[in-house]
C-alpha cells in the first residue's frame, strides 16, 4: 500500500439510507469487475460485502465469469454465496486466494482499517491478509483522519481469559466493554465460540501497527480488528460516484 490517490472526506450530508444503499451497490459492482475466470475469491462479511457476493453471482449466472471459487469469512457470506450461486470452498481446501472483497468500519488515509463491527474480523483477517489483492468496499462515512475516535476497536477474546485480557487492555490505555446482544441478555458469542470486547481509546489510535501487535500479544486474545498493511485498494462510495484509494 502506498499513498492514496483520492481521499473522500466527511459523512455525506443528509444522505438518506436508500441513496446510501445505491452507492454501496455501485462500488460492489465496480469491485467485482476485478475478478477474472478461474479466481479464488475471499468473501467478506457485512452489508457491502454481501452486495459484492450478489454481483459476483450475477456475473457467474450471465456466464461472464467461469470457475470461480469463493472462500467465505462467515456463515453470512457462506449462505449468501449459496443463495447467489457462488460455489464455496473452505480456506483449507485452497493454497491461495486471488482477491478478497470485504467491508470495514473505519479506514484512514494510509488504508489502515478497523473491522469487527460484525464480530467476524478474525476469519476476515486470515482470508484478507493472504489474498493477493484485498479490496475494501465502504461508503464515504467510514473514511476517518484518525482511527478509533468514533468507533471502538473490536477484540475477540477467549471466554476463559476474559478477566485478565480486560485488565491488560486497560493497561494499554483502553476502556474495554464486553459486547452484548441487542436484547442485552448476554454476551455476543462469535462463530468461533469467543467473546468480543470493544475498546475505546480516548484520543483515538495513534499507532495502529504497534497497537495491533501489542493487543495480539496479550494471552487470551484471539484477534483484534486493526488491519494494517492488509488492504491493497479501497473503493469509497461517495455521492458523486466512487473514489478509489490505492
Ligand atoms: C464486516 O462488516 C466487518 O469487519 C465490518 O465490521 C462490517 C462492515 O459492514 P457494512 O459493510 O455493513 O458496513 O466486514
Amino acid at each position: 500500500s502506498s499513498s492514496p490517490v483520492a481521499v473522500a472526506s466527511g459523512a455525506p450530508p443528509g444522505l438518506d439510507a436508500g441513496i446510501q444503499q445505491n452507492l454501496k451497490r455501485a462500488v460492489a459492482k465496480k469491485a467485482v469487475e476485478l475478478v477474472k475466470s478461474g479466481m479464488i475469491v475471499g468473501l467478506g462479511t457485512g452489508s457491502t460485502s454481501s452486495m459484492a457476493i450478489e454481483e459476483l453471482g450475477k456475473l457467474i449466472a450471465q456466464n461472464k465469469l467461469k470457475d470461480i471459487l469463493g472462500v467465505p469469512t462467515s456463515y453470512q457470506s457462506r449462505v449468501l454465496a449459496r443463495q447467489f450461486g457462488v460455489k464455496t470452498v473452505d480456506l483449507n481446501d485452497v493454497n491461495h486466494v486471488d482477491i478478497a472483497f470485504d467491508g470495514a468500519d473505519e479506514v484512514d488515509a494510509s488504508m489502515n482499517l478497523i473491522k469487527g463491527g460484525g464480530a467476524a474480523h478474525t476469519m476476515e483477517k486470515v482470508v484478507d491478509s493472504i489474498a493477493k489483492q484485498c479490496v475494501i468496499l465502504i461508503d464515504q462515512s467510514k473514511v476517518v483522519s484518525k482511527l478509533g475516535l468514533a468507533f471502538s476497536l473490536p477484540v475477540e477474546v477467549l471466554p476463559f481469559a476474559l478477566s485478565p485480557v480486560l485488565r491488560a487492555l486497560v493497561n494499554l490505555g483502553g476502556v474495554p466493554e464486553i459486547r452484548t446482544a441487542l436484547r442485552k441478555d448476554g454476551p455476543v458469542i462469535t462463530e468461533l465460540g469467543n467473546m468480543v470486547v470493544d475498546v475505546r481509546f480516548a484520543d483515538g489510535i495513534n499507532n495502529p501497527a504497534e497497537l495491533e501487535n501489542k493487543i495480539n500479544m496479550i494471552p487470551g486474545v484471539v484477534e483484534n480488528g486493526l488491519f494494517v498493511n492488509v488492504a491493497h485498494k479501497v473503493f469509497v462510495a461517495t455521492k458523486d460516484g466512487e473514489e478509489i484509494l490505492i
